[in-house]
């Protein structure tokens, strides 16, 4: 029998509509197994910094290290500056816990209409491995002569060696372990003076421990343009935290819906929780409607499960969204159907099996 305890942020807007959902899949995809979940829920959010000043408490680090993992539905919301919700809670969070390995699939399901022209399922499949604690996601800067005609602003970026070289290192492991053994890596060494090039540097060095895996290299614009223009040649694309953050709205983009992206921000080392996220954010837009796409969060879930170590509960979780998708007969409105939240859940439960 496995026990695990799990730290639930639902966090803002659809966050808290989706979070639930993936949690009563994760239920009912564990019941024929010996695994069971205590779930722990925080409050912490942008309504919990307007009440009490901050996004979260003081010592929230320390409450979430006793978890085995952590499960975040969207974090910010209007009413709190952008920059202060996520440097209040997601990246202490991913930082602290030194969760610097963000993966993110990206794959066209069957029943989606997918919005490139002549694609298939099976056309669009890869990975995005963004590097998730340093590079462009830095507070270090500041403004000078604020306020004044005079104003100067500055924004450092950092891409330490050791940091570089493991998130590299990650990507070459995962193509090892796929057909195609294909790694892009994304920069933009001809504009970005010291850091893209040291990055290019850094991918070459790499590839040559990995003499099986194919590789190219693509400055950020022309990749976006290939990502629409030839999805099926990518299969592992390694990028820095902004790039990677950029390729893996457009990836899922091309799928037909940002809404069914997951996330999972990885300690390889397991000295830390992992945390498991949707991609899309709280989407303040459709908040409270009840007609969010709860694909992303479920999908996070399975990876969730299967990073603790069970891939069956992963894949019955993963079979219900595939032949739901492939039915098509309760699909949210970003996917072209007219269901909301609920008759989509039906739906899902109805594909588990009994
Ligand atoms: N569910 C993820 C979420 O809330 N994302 C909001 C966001 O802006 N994230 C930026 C990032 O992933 O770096």
């Amino acid at each position: 029998m496995s026990h695990y305890r799990i730290a639930v942020i639902p966090g803002d807007g659809i966050g808290q509509e989706v979070i639930p959902e993936g949690i009563k899949m994760v239920e009912a995809a564990a019941k024929p197994f010996d695994v069971t979940f205590e779930w722990v829920e925080f409050d912490w959010s942008c309504e919990r910094y307007h009440r009490e000043g901050a996004m979260m408490p003081e010592d929230g680090i320390e409450q979430l290290a006793k978890f085995d993992a952590i499960y975040l539905g969207a974090v910010g919301y209007p009413g709190v500056p952008d920059h202060v919700s996520l440097w209040g809670l997601l990246l202490p969070i991913r930082r602290q816990f030194d969760q610097y390995v963000s993966l993110r699939p990206v794959r066209l399901f069957d029943g989606i209409a997918c919005p490139l022209a002549h694609k298939e399922p099976g056309d669009i499949d890869f990975y995005v491995v963004r590097e998730n604690v340093e590079g462009e996601y830095s507070a270090i800067g500041g403004i000078q002569f604020e306020g004044t005609e005079r104003e100067i602003v500055t924004q450092q970026n950092i891409f330490t060696r050791t940091g570089t070289d493991r998130i590299l290192k990650y990507a070459f492991e995962l193509a090892m372990k796929r057909e195609k053994k294909h790694v892009t890596s994304a920069t933009k060494s001809n504009g970005i003076y010291h850091s893209m090039p040291y990055w290019d540097k850094r991918f070459a060095n790499m590839a040559n421990h990995y003499p099986e895996i194919q590789t190219d290299q693509y400055h950020i614009d022309i990749l976006t343009a290939n990502f629409v223009l030839k999805p099926e040649h990518f299969d592992v694309v390694v990028g820095s935290n902004l790039f990677g953050d950029i390729l893996s709205d457009l990836g899922p983009a091309c799928t037909g819906t940002i809404a069914i992206a997951p996330s999972a921000n990885i300690n390889p080392e397991r000295q830390f929780p992992s945390m498991f996220e949707p991609v899309h954010g709280s989407a303040p837009d459709i908040a409270g409607l009840g007609i969010a796409n709860p694909i992303g969060a479920i999908w996070s879930a399975a990876m969730m499960v299967q990073h603790l170590g069970h891939d069956d509960i992963h894949d019955v979780m993963m079979g219900a969204v595939e032949s739901t998708l492939k039915a098509g007969k309760a699909l949210t409105k970003d996917m072209g159907g007219n269901a909301n939240m609920q008759e989509m859940m039906a739906e899902l439960m109805a594909h588990m099996p009994s």
